[in-house]
């Protein structure tokens, strides 16, 4: 959180994000790949007596494509203060006592659904660090509250289920609209970005457990984090590839 924090803080001074017309905007793209024996994951600890969330599941931490594609994780493109509009809403669902997606992107202030797709009672709490951010219980199916409000600074919530110890996912948000989370090969696409040098930073969220807590979940490493520069020309096409080991 604070190392993520630190990485993508606006320079001292520098305003908020700006929507303005991109013409001449290129694009960056690459591959996360892991380039190791990927880690042994623990399982989750399973709910008890609650139907269709009792079954014990692999830990999501890392999830591997054909090639050693990393699915999950971020690239953030940093500093850029004036740029596209944000896209539509992100959505965080809880289906079959499952966050889906296990990491979504998106840009400080724009509307964030969080929904119950189960006919269970689900209660996500989003926490930054140690701050709760969120802390919201949905007890029944299509329920569905925005958290984009809470979410107007730029960092990296952790979402936690209060009925399901299992449930896990998180939130980075960005100051900007360019960020994008990697696909099952491990790709990512980023468009409309202003001509210009860029910090670019790729988070990923850890992967070595460390132990269990009370409730049995598995205590995580640190996230990663990998940052790397790059020249976006005008309606260029840039390539960046990241390995995480
Ligand atoms: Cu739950």
């Amino acid at each position: 959180m604070g190392a993520l924090l630190s990485v993508v803080a606006l320079p001292a001074g520098a305003g908020a994000y700006e929507v303005a017309s991109v013409a001449d905007g290129g694009s960056l793209s690459g591959v996360v790949r892991f380039a190791a024996p990927p880690p042994r994951l623990p399982q989750m600890p399973a709910a008890r007596g609650v139907e269709a969330c009792d079954e014990a599941r692999q830990a999501e931490a890392l999830v591997l494509g054909p090639g050693g594609g990393v699915r999950g994780g971020v690239v953030l493109v940093e500093g850029v203060a004036r740029g596209k509009k944000p896209g539509g809403e992100a959505v965080l669902d809880a289906q079959r006592c499952v966050f889906v997606a296990h990491v979504t992107a998106t840009t400080a202030g724009a509307r964030m659904l969080v929904k119950n797709g189960d006919a269970v009672l689900h209660h996500p709490r989003g926490l930054a660090g140690r701050t709760t951010v969120f802390d919201l219980a949905l007890p029944h199916r299509h329920d569905t509250i925005d958290v984009g409000r809470r979410l107007t600074r730029p960092g990296v919530v952790r979402v936690l289920c209060g009925a399901h110890p299992h449930m896990s996912a998180w939130l980075v948000v960005h100051d900007s609209p360019y960020v994008a989370v990697t696909d099952e090969r491990g790709a990512y696409t980023i468009d409309g970005i202003p001509p210009g040098r860029y910090r670019v930073t790729l988070w990923h969220e850890g992967y070595r457990a460390r132990g269990a807590d009370r409730e049995g979940r598995p205590r995580w490493e640190e996230p990663r984090t990998v940052t790397r520069a790059v020249t976006i020309a005008p309606h260029g096409s840039a390539r960046l590839d990241f390995e995480l080991r």
